[in-house]
């Protein structure tokens, strides 16, 4: 087992008991498959470019899953998102921080995403900045500032530098968003308590 993977392993360590579902999503050629790859096994791997609606899952520790695909494009896909919305309890949005040429559209796809439906809202949502290990990469926080990351208030956020090849900031990045999955259940159990 990969050293990334041990690591999550203590991040997202009892929930064995308690599955949780991790939606990751970027523009095509963000690096989510190799990051996939990385988390998996710690080795970096050839990737075809996803084509059209291609979900990949995997289950990296018991009870943990991750669901990916493709942004962008694909207009008459997006009706079918909303059923892996449901039951999310985590997104990931990566982006290619070496394309400053698709930065609008990856913001695009981003904001679109959060407001096509309520479903998302409080969803706490992880960005990984990744390619930093690239010489054009956009330092993360005017990569924040070109998404508007601060313009979103219905989630809890927080922005990572990555690069999939190196396995540089995955750690952190998935111990954060661990922290952030875990509150939100807690808070949600809170309400579903007062509720009954
Ligand atoms: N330099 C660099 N290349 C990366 C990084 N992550 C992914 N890539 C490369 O970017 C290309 C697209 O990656 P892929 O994982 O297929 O992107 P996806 O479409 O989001 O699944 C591949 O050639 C990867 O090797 C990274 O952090 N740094
Ligand atoms: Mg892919």
């Amino acid at each position: 087992m990969g050293q990334v993977m041990t690591k999550i392993s203590s991040a997202f360590g009892d929930w064995s008991k308690n599955p949780t579902r991790v939606l990751m999503v970027g523009l095509d050629a963000a690096g989510k498959t190799t990051i996939l790859y990385k988390l998996k096994c710690n080795e970096t791997v050839q990737t075809i470019p996803t084509i059209g609606f291609n979900v990949e899952t995997i289950t990296p520790v018991p009870g943990l899953t991750f669901t990916v695909w493709d942004v962008g494009g694909q207009e008459r896909l997006r009706a079918l998102w909303r059923h892996y919305f449901v039951g999310t309890e985590g997104i990931i949005f990566v982006i290619d921080s070496a394309d400053q040429m698709r930065f609008l559209d990856a913001r695009e796809e981003l904001f679109n995403m959060l407001r096509s439906s309520d479903i998302l809202d409080g969803t706490p949502l992880l960005i990984l900045a990744n390619k930093q290990d690239m010489a054009e990469a956009e330092p993360v926080q005017r990569l924040a500032d070109t998404l508007d990351l601060r313009s979103i208030t219905k989630n809890p956020w927080h922005i990572q530098p990555t690069s999939a090849i190196t396995g540089e900031g995955l750690y952190e990045g998935m111990n954060a968003i661990a922290k952030m999955v875990k509150q939100f259940k807690k808070d949600n159990m809170k309400k579903d308590q007062a509720a009954s």
